[in-house]
């Protein structure tokens, strides 16, 4: 019986192993960059052909990822891209970087994952180790990717190896990269961590063993989990520091200021993005299947989700100053992404304002310099506005709902007749505008 597992250690040393990475997005290119950095051979895969095209070009589509480091790799072989799992036939590792949304229901869709599972079931072969990256529920590389892969009578440790490792990738991060963001990674048995910790030694700077695959599952959904309840926590203070008549920017500022024990989070419009809002979802549905509630995420979901509405109460509440009603009012929202200078609009509590605004009878525009238009309810199509003093001047009321870096504060103030910021960007600053804040 040859020994798979030191075959695969042997192949991983000497870099001649080939690594299949399915997904090439913004969790699975960059992570195919870093392996073939090091050396190895790597294919990626994805659905779209353009994305393949473009990758096999050396022409990157991920901002993190800059062509001039892509190219070369293409360049010299050591890394190329295909739509088709039969070039991953013979491969010795498959990454499994897919997306994990959730449903209408707010249900897990784990179609993607599956699909995968599926599809690397059918190249599976002795010696063979899969990696689960995609952020899921715990039990997820046990019970989905396990029994797909053994069903053709091998034997998990010894024949193939199964482990997951969460994605840490930060988009836009000019700190953190692959490289240098420790990975966490948890195998099926602990023949399983020793070998997908030689996968990663090469490419990363510390790799992380955990003891199960449901532990680091677990890891990554605490790290998201966190996030979501202080930025729930956070957004319910300022809904009480409203009531109290106290700033609650001064209030996180000088909280601050201590030492030990604390760390900042800061209250906005909402909560935006493919991963705090969606990942937590993915644990408290994973418990309620064994019966229990978990109720911080539920209850800062429910909070943070709540925040669209709170904006518009703002919007009416500055428009009543002016003794104008929202039916029938001009309102500017400035910035469309989830989060300031990035273009992404996923889960962006901007398109639910916008959505409610229109709802209750405003005339709603936007500029938003990373965004050049979004979809909108109803199939339709907004396209951003130029920031000009005419628009400004022409709006009833100014929502800054993203704080773009590249947003000129003093001209909004002077040119906008009242702004209501959602994120303290116009703080120190003075102008003719009436501002309301969170
Ligand atoms: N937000 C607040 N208040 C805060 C922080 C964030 O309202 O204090 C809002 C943002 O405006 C945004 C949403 O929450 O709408 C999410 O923001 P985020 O800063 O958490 O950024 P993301 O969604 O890009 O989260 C990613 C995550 N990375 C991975 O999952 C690998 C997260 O774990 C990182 O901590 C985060 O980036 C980061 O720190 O930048």
């Amino acid at each position: 019986m040859p020994d798979f597992k030191q075959q695969l250690l042997d192949r991983l040393h000497n870099r001649t192993a080939t690594i299949g990475v399915i997904g090439m997005g913004y969790v699975g290119l960059p992570l195919a960059v870093e392996f073939a950095r090091v050396g190895y051979h790597v294919i990626g895969l994805d659905v779209l052909p353009e994305k393949v095209d473009r990758l096999n070009a050396g022409d990157s589509y991920i901002p993190d990822v800059p062509s001039e480091t892509l190219a070369p790799l293409v360049e010299s072989g050591h890394l190329r891209g295909t739509t088709s799992y039969d070039d991953l036939t013979d491969v010795d590792v498959i990454s499994i970087c897919v997306p994990t949304p959730l449903r209408k229901t707010k249900d897990p869709d784990m179609s993607f994952i599956i699909t995968a599972a599926d599809a690397v079931a059918s190249v599976c072969h002795p010696g063979l180790l899969v990696v689960l990256e995609s952020t899921t529920y715990p039990g997820t590389t046990d019970e989905v990717i396990l029994p797909r892969l053994v069903k053709n009578d091998l034997t998990v440790g010894e024949d193939v190896f199964v482990a997951f490792s969460p994605e840490r990738v930060d988009p836009g991060n000019p700190v953190y990269g692959v490289h240098n963001t420790p990975k966490v990674v948890g195998g099926v048995t602990p023949a399983c961590v020793e070998v997908v910790t030689a996968l990663y030694e090469p490419a990363v700077e510390q790799v992380v063993p955990v003891s199960s695959t449901a532990a680091a599952e677990m890891v990554k959904l605490l790290e998201n989990t966190f996030r979501a309840v202080n930025i729930g926590l956070v957004n319910e203070m300022a809904i009480m520091c409203k009531r109290l008549g106290v700033d609650v920017w001064e209030v996180i500022n000088a909280a601050s200021t201590k030492p030990f024990g604390f760390m900042p989070f800061y209250p906005g419009p909402g909560l935006g993005g493919h991963c705090i809002p969606i990942d937590p979802l993915y644990l408290s549905w994973k418990l309620r299947a064994l019966n229990y509630t978990a109720r911080f995420i539920d209850l800062a979901s429910e909070i943070n989700t709540s925040m669209p509405y709170y904006v518009i109460d703002l919007i009416t509440e500055a428009l009543n100053g002016d003794s104008k009603a929202l039916n029938g009012s001009n309102v500017g929202i400035l910035g469309m992404a989830y989060k300031r200078d990035i273009d992404d609009v996923r889960e962006s509590p901007a398109l639910d304002i916008h959505e409610l605004l229109e709802d209750k009878g405003a005339s709603v525009s936007f500029s938003d310099p990373y965004v050049p238009s979004v979809r909108l309810s109803g199939g339709r199509t907004g396209r951003s506005v130029a920031l000009t003093a005419d628009w400004l001047a022409e709006q009833d009321c100014v929502v800054i709902i993203t704080d773009h870096s590249e947003f000129d504060y003093d001209f909004i103030l002077e040119h906008a007749p009242v702004v209501v910021d959602t994120r303290n960007a116009t703080a120190g600053r003075d102008g003719r505008a009436r501002v309301v804040g969170l």
